[in-house]
């Protein structure tokens, strides 16, 4: 049986990158709902009904197990996403929480993230539970998911809209950089380069790492790997898939011909 990755968009690709190598004989499902992204600027309801739009989907596929890889969904739909579906779900904000508190030494965090996963509090609320004292500044960055998207997140284009969000925060001594947002992992080389420019000695943490290791142990634990076979990647988008191709043969450096992606008709 597969693994299911469902983001909004492109963004959950950089889950399916860090999936891929640490498990590499597995089959993936992924979902990216293309023609209603980006959710990082609608309603709480909205956010919910399409997420769980999607997992029936991923459910019809008969997956063993799948990743929230949306910090938008995670932040609005997982606990209900949970009670709904019986297989197990992973988003992508607790692994994300851990490794910043692991990571931050002074305690001062920056987050860069959609509008709507940032007025959760959804990260402030998790870290709080283990270290009350971090604090940590949240950035809304719509302008950044576009770009990405749209596949101009790693030209000169994007680096000055990354900049943009980063040299708000020139004042704050932060010693850690949240890419909250899942499709912040695909420009992170740009976001390390910003950091060093503007002279921040910043550790980036990007949550597709650790929430991929946190789904590679639990179907270790559960000993349900796959371990034969060749592993295959099956996406499912509901907008326009070309666009979607494009992003797939530059970030995941995949054959053009080789990617399978199939319309997804949603309401
Ligand atoms: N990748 C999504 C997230 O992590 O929240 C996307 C954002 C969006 O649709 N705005």
């Amino acid at each position: 049986r597969p693994i299911g990755i469902f983001d909004s968009g492109v963004g959950g690709l950089s889950v399916l990158k860090e999936l891929r190598e640490l498990l590499p004989k597995e089959n993936y499902i992924y979902i990216g709902d293309t023609l209603r992204m980006p959710y990082g600027d609608r309603e709480p309801s909205e956010i919910k009904d399409y997420t769980i739009e999607c997992f029936e989907k991923l459910k019809a596929e008969n997956v063993k197990a799948a990743v929230l890889a949306c910090s938008t969904s995670t932040s609005y739909s997982l606990d209900e996403l949970k009670e709904k579906f019986d297989f197990p779900i992973i988003g992508v904000i607790g692994a994300g929480a851990l490794e910043t508190i692991m990571s931050t030494e002074n305690k001062n965090v920056l987050l860069l993230d959609t509008n709507a996963t940032v007025k959760s509090g959804i990260y402030e609320k998790t870290i709080a539970k283990i270290d009350s004292k971090i604090n940590l500044i949240s950035q809304g960055c719509p302008d950044l998911v576009k770009a990405v998207e749209e596949g101009y997140g790693e030209s000169v284009v994007g680096f000055s809209i990354a900049k943009k969000y980063i040299d708000i925060y020139d004042d704050f001594d932060y010693d850690t950089l949240i890419l909250g947002c899942t499709h912040f992992g695909l420009v992170e080389e740009n976001i390390e380069n910003i950091l060093k420019e503007v002279g921040k000695n910043a550790k980036i943490v990007n949550p597709a790492y650790s929430t991929a290791v946190q789904l590679s142990r639990i179907l270790e634990e559960f000993r349900i790997l796959n371990s034969e076979g060749e592993s295959k990647v099956k996406y499912f988008v509901s907008g326009d898939g070309e666009n979607f191709k494009n992003m797939i043969v530059d970030f995941l450096k995949e054959p053009r011909d080789s990617i399978n992606i199939e319309k997804l008709e949603v309401t």
